[in-house]
């Protein structure tokens, strides 16, 4: 091979204080991790020696504890976007050591092309193997590595010997053009590859080879419980009812499906309930539960930008890849959250929320307006673009003292123009074709938890008239009940 191979504390000797760093990969899945480690490690001696040394990363989405934990507890990180999920780092956040911006997943990579956003200077890419000409087999994820390696000036390819080694039979890269010469997508189902498996790079610009052997890291979901077991479960009863309706064709619609332990049970109550066809998903992230809809027949096809499995997982789909080689494809983030694709291809799309309002705006990102958790990922590309746009949540949190159903959302990710139906464990509220009014009844009484359901009434009755029902004195006041009680339960309209 020509290019020059180097120890991860050799590469990261390339990299310079304020660097602008692009990082293959979308969840842990296909991050580069030895490199990133050696880059944490390399902040931690420059502050030892007092000297500044911090960078911008731009990533995927979450990365891992091997990445974003790693840099964030080395203080290494001021410019990061454009989501995360991790605690060290979402400290950083929320501390102000860093400066996080949250953005719609499928706009960072096009963004970063029109200079909305600083340009990644240096690219650094978990890949399979490199060949001399520049062409870059990658791993686990495609996340907007393609965007990220044409516009830096340097690229580190971490060749990890982990992955199996026609793991990039799965990609399919393709970049769209960039306005005034952007032209449709061509994909029309699921299936569909229209780009490449291996990405093109000028071999030029790598300057280093780290090689490693190491998995992703990924721990398994818990299991389900009872509240989002039945979350899953009035989902899917919801959905049968739409079908036999004939509000969602015969053959059923592509899904798409959030993260986390509500997305994982409602995807395992599709696997239980025969009254919903075999489908196919187009997704963001593929997880364990998708891999066990496959095998029990359910899912026929997955499209998605990474395939975020635990080990046991991964080593299962490594030792029988020819069974799903020719059932998944890995494609770059903003086509796999593309709004055009989302639209045409007419997909169900299902994500959680922290907290809905009684108009239905979903806030999917902050606690009490100023705290935040993980960032709005790619539920916003789904939500506005979908054929179906569902949002679930427990009706409560932290033992009951939050209701997940308020007056007004502390911060607002999701409109109540974009929001179609709503589900907690106590029910669902289907708000299609409903005035405000209408709204607000349907989310209290089929949604709220029992302990909140009369304080929300009570709100709504503060302000008989008008369109909407808000009170701008007390809109917040479930929120200042929580923050000065412990307890959102003290909060009364009838005093007010
Ligand atoms: O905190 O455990 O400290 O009590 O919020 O945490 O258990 O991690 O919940 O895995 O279901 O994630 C919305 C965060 C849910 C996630 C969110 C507290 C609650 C608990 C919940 P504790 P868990 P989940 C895919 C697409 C981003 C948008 C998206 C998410 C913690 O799904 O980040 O869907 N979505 N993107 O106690 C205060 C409230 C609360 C509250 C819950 N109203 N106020 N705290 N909690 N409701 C992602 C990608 O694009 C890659």
């Amino acid at each position: 091979m020509k290019f020059k191979t180097m120890t991860p504390e050799e590469a990261v000797g390339l990299i310079r204080n304020g660097e602008n760093i692009g990082l293959s990969g979308f969840t842990a899945a296909g991050a580069p991790k030895a490199t990133a480690r050696a880059l944490a490690k390399k902040a931690e001696a420059e502050h030892a020696a007092g000297r500044p040394f911090k960078v911008n990363i731009f990533t995927g989405a979450s990365t891992s504890s091997e990445t974003d934990g790693a840099l964030a507890r080395a203080d290494a990180i001021d410019i990061r976007m454009p989501y995360q999920g991790n605690p060290d780092l979402r400290k950083n956040i929320n501390t102000q050591k860093v400066r996080y911006s949250d953005l719609h997943l499928s706009h960072i990579a096009m963004n970063m092309r029109y200079g909305f956003v600083p340009r990644a200077t240096m690219a650094i890419v978990e890949a399979t193997e490199v060949t001399d000409d520049g062409k870059i087999a990658l791993t686990t994820a495609g996340g907007n590595t393609a965007t990220y390696c044409k516009l830096a000036d340097r690229i580190i390819v971490e060749v990890n010997a982990y992955h199996h080694p026609q793991l990039k039979e799965l990609h399919d890269i393709y970049m769209p053009k960039d306005p005034p010469n952007r032209e449709p997508i061509p994909i029309t189902s699921v299936e569909d590859r229209i780009g490449t498996t291996m990405l093109q790079v000028d071999p030029a610009k790598i300057v280093a080879i780290v090689n490693t052997n190491e998995n992703d890291h990924i721990a398994p979901f818990k299991p389900g419980d009872p509240v989002t077991d039945k979350i899953g479960e009035n989902v899917c009863n919801f959905l049968a009812a739409d079908l036999k309706a004939g509000r969602i064709p015969p053959g059923f619609l592509p899904i798409q499906s959030g993260v986390g332990n509500i997305a994982n049970a409602v995807l395992a109550a599709l696997g239980r309930n025969t009254e919903i066809p075999p489908f196919r998903m187009q997704t963001e992230v593929i997880q364990d539960s998708v891999i066990k809809l496959m095998d029990a027949g359910r899912c026929l096809f997955v499209s998605g930008c990474s395939l975020t499995l635990s080990d046991d997982c991964l080593k299962h789909v490594y030792e029988h890849f020819d069974l799903y080689k020719n059932k998944i494809v890995l494609r770059q983030l903003e086509i796999s959250n593309n709004p055009e694709i989302a639209r045409r291809l007419g997909l169900i799309c299902m994500n959680t929320a922290i907290e809905v309002d009684i108009f239905g705006h979903v806030n999917s990102t902050h606690f009490y307006g100023r705290q935040m958790m993980n960032g709005i990922g790619g539920s916003g590309d789904f939500a506005r673009n979908g054929y179906l746009t569902i949002f679930t949540c427990p009706s409560v949190a932290k033992g009951g003292a939050i209701s997940s159903i308020v007056p007004m959302c502390s911060h607002i990710d999701h409109t109540e123009h974009d929001v179609d139906i709503v589900v907690t464990e106590q029910g669902v509220a289907d708000l299609r074709g409903k005035c405000p009014r209408e709204r607000a009844v349907e989310i209290i009484e089929k949604c709220a938890h029992p302990d909140y359901k009369q304080a929300l009434r009570d709100y709504v009755a503060l302000t008989p008239l008008y369109h909407t029902p808000c009170c701008v004195e007390h809109a917040l006041d479930f929120h200042k009940a929580f923050l000065n009680e412990g307890d959102m339960r003290k909060v009364s309209f009838k005093k007010a």
